[in-house]
C-alpha cells in the first residue's frame, strides 16, 4: 500500500462539510473525505470537488489508512449520537496521538466528556466552533478549537490557513481545555441574538417611534456602519430593510412577526444562570423571541390593553437618531461584557486557561458578529489579559460615559411611547447596577432572615454588639420567631 497522502480527513458531506473540504484543499491541503452515505462521496468527487486534490475514502478504515499520522479527522456531522458512532468507529483505527476535530453544534458538556474519554485512551479530542454558515466555511469561517491542548501545535497551519483572516490576522486560535471551543462558540450564539435583538428594538424605534419609512432607515443602518456599529449584521439589516417585494413594498414588512430559535441562545442563557452571572441582555433577547412566538395571543391582548398615546415626536430628529446609535453602543458594550464575564467565572469554575484575546479576534471576521468593535475588544484583551470587565478598559469606559446621556434619552422615550425596549433597557439597568457601591440587597437579606431565618452579614463599620462582624446574624424580627437560625433548623 502507498504511503499516506491526507493531511486531514472530514466526515460528513452536508454543505458546511463539503465547503471546508473545498476551502482547507484551496490553502493547499489535501483532504480525505467521507460519508455515512457513500454514495455521497462519489457524487461530491465527481462534481463540487473535481478537479482538486481531495481524495475519497468508502469505510472509515480506508479514511484512517489514508491519513498522514498524526491523523487529524474532522466530524461534521449532526450533533449527538452520531458523534459519538463516528468517535467508537473510529477507534479501532487510530493510534496514540491521533486527533479527532468535532466541528458540528455540540453542547459543550458532551466536548468536555469527549475530551477525557479520548484522553485516557491515549488519543486527543477537539471540539471546535465553527462559525460563518456555508458561506464562511467555503471561503474562511471564524474557527474556535479547543480540547486536548496538545492537539494545537498539530492542526494550528491548517485550522490558522483555513480561517477568514482580518489585517492578515487568522480568526482562529486556540481557545483553550476541554469544551472551551464549544462553549466559546456557545457563547458566540447567544451574543448573536444580543445583537440582533438591539438592532431589532432600535428598528422599532426608528418606525413606531419616528414613523421613518424602511428605504429611510436603511440609510440610517448604512450610515451606521461606517461608525462605531460597522458590523456584518448591520450591514445586512440595511440591506433588507432595502430589499422590496415585487409591488415595491418593503418584503421585511410582509414577514410574520414570529422569531425562530435553535437553542444555543438558551444554553447561554441557561449557562448564565448555572454560574450565577449576570448575563442579562442575552436572557432577554431569548425572551423577546418567546414572547413574539405567542402571536396570537398578543393579538388578543392588542385588542383589551391600552398603551399610552403615542404622541408625535417634537424633539430634534436627527439628535435623536443619533442617541440611537450610542444607546445600541453602549447596550453592545455591556452585552459583551456580560458576555466575557460569564466565560471568566466559567473558566474559574473549570480551570480553564481562556485566552480572550485570541477570542475577540476569532469572531472579528467570519462569523455572523463580526465587527470593527471585536478589534476594540481584542485590543482591551491584548493590554491585559486579567480584565475583570470591559467597563474597566479605559476605551470602553470613555465610549460608555459618551453615550450614556443619548442612552438614557431613548430608553425614556421609548417607555413614554410604549414601545418595548428589553435589550435595551435591561442593559442599562444593568450598569446602573454595576457602578452602584450599594445595591437594596440589604433589604433582601433581612426579608430572608425576617421570614426564614437565613442570616445576614453586616456592613463594615456598623458592628456593635449585638452586630457582630464577620458573622452570619440573626434577628428575632417579631419577638415570636426565636432565636435559631436556618443552618440549624429549617422551618
Ligand atoms: P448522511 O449523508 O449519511 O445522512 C449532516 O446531516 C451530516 O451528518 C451528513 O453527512 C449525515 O450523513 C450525517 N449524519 C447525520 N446523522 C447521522 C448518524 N446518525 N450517523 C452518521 N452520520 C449522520
Amino acid at each position: 500500500m502507498s504511503a499516506p497522502v491526507g493531511d486531514i480527513g472530514l466526515i460528513g458531506l452536508a454543505v458546511m462539510g463539503q465547503n471546508l473540504i473545498l476551502n482547507m484543499n484551496d490553502k493547499g491541503f489535501t483532504v480525505v473525505a467521507y460519508n455515512r452515505t457513500t454514495s455521497k462521496v462519489d457524487d461530491f468527487l465527481a462534481n463540487e470537488a473535481k478537479g482538486t486534490k481531495v481524495q475519497g475514502a468508502h469505510s472509515i478504515q480506508e479514511l484512517c489508512a489514508k491519513l498522514k499520522r498524526p491523523r487529524k479527522i474532522i466530524l461534521l456531522v449532526k450533533a449527538g449520537p452520531a458523534v459519538d458512532s463516528f468517535i467508537q468507529q473510529l477507534e479501532p483505527y487510530l493510534e496514540k496521538g491521533d486527533i479527532i476535530i468535532d466541528g458540528g453544534n455540540s453542547h459543550y458538556p458532551d466536548s468536555i466528556r469527549r475530551t477525557q474519554e479520548l484522553e485516557a485512551k491515549g488519543l486527543l479530542f477537539v471540539g471546535s466552533g465553527v462559525s460563518g454558515g456555508e458561506e464562511g466555511a467555503r471561503h474562511g469561517p471564524s474557527l474556535m478549537p479547543g480540547g486536548s491542548t496538545a492537539a494545537w501545535p498539530a492542526i494550528k497551519e491548517i485550522f490558522q490557513k483555513t480561517s477568514a483572516q482580518v489585517n492578515g490576522e487568522p480568526c482562529c486560535d486556540w481557545v483553550g481545555e476541554t469544551g472551551s471551543g464549544h462553549y466559546v462558540k456557545m457563547v458566540h450564539n447567544g451574543i448573536e441574538y444580543g445583537d440582533m435583538q438591539l438592532i431589532a428594538e432600535a428598528y422599532d424605534i426608528l418606525k413606531r417611534g419616528l414613523g421613518i419609512h424602511e428605504s429611510e432607515i436603511a440609510d440610517i443602518f448604512t450610515t451606521w456602519n461606517k461608525g462605531v456599529l460597522d458590523s456584518f449584521l448591520i450591514e445586512i439589516t440595511a440591506n433588507i430593510l432595502k430589499f422590496n417585494d415585487d409591488d415595491g413594498v418593503p418584503l421585511v414588512t410582509k414577514i410574520l412577526d414570529k422569531a425562530g430559535q435553535k437553542g444555543t441562545g438558551k444554553w447561554t442563557a441557561i449557562a448564565a444562570l448555572d454560574a450565577g452571572t449576570a448575563v442579562t441582555l442575552i436572557g432577554e433577547a431569548v425572551f423577546a423571541r418567546c414572547l413574539s412566538a405567542i402571536k396570537d395571543e398578543r393579538v388578543r391582548a392588542s385588542k383589551v390593553i391600552n398603551g399610552p398615546q403615542r404622541e408625535p415626536f417634537r424633539g430634534d430628529k436627527q439628535q435623536f437618531i443619533d442617541d440611537l446609535e450610542q444607546a445600541l453602543y453602549a447596550s453592545k458594550i455591556i452585552s459583551y461584557t456580560q458576555g466575557f464575564m460569564l466565560m471568566r467565572e466559567t473558566a474559574k469554575e473549570l480551570n480553564w486557561n481562556l485566552n480572550y484575546a485570541g477570542i475577540a479576534r476569532m469572531w472579528r471576521g467570519g462569523c455572523i458578529i463580526k465587527s470593527v468593535f471585536l478589534g476594540d475588544i481584542t485590543s482591551a484583551y491584548e493590554k491585559n489579559k486579567d480584565l475583570e470587565s470591559l467597563l474597566f478598559d479605559n476605551f470602553f469606559n470613555k465610549a460608555v460615559h459618551k453615550a450614556q446621556p443619548g442612552w438614557r434619552r431613548v430608553i425614556a422615550q421609548a417607555c413614554l411611547w410604549g414601545i418595548p425596549t428589553p435589550a435595551f433597557s435591561t442593559a442599562l439597568a444593568f450598569f446602573d447596577g454595576y457602578r452602584s457601591e450599594v445595591v437594596p440587597a440589604n433589604l433582601i437579606q433581612a426579608q430572608r432572615d425576617y421570614f426564614g431565618a437565613h442570616t445576614f452579614r453586616v456592613v463594615s463599620g456598623k458592628e456593635n454588639s449585638r452586630l457582630p462582624k464577620d458573622t452570619d446574624i440573626h434577628i428575632n424580627w417579631t419577638g415570636r420567631g426565636g432565636n435559631v437560625s436556618a443552618s440549624s433548623y429549617s422551618a
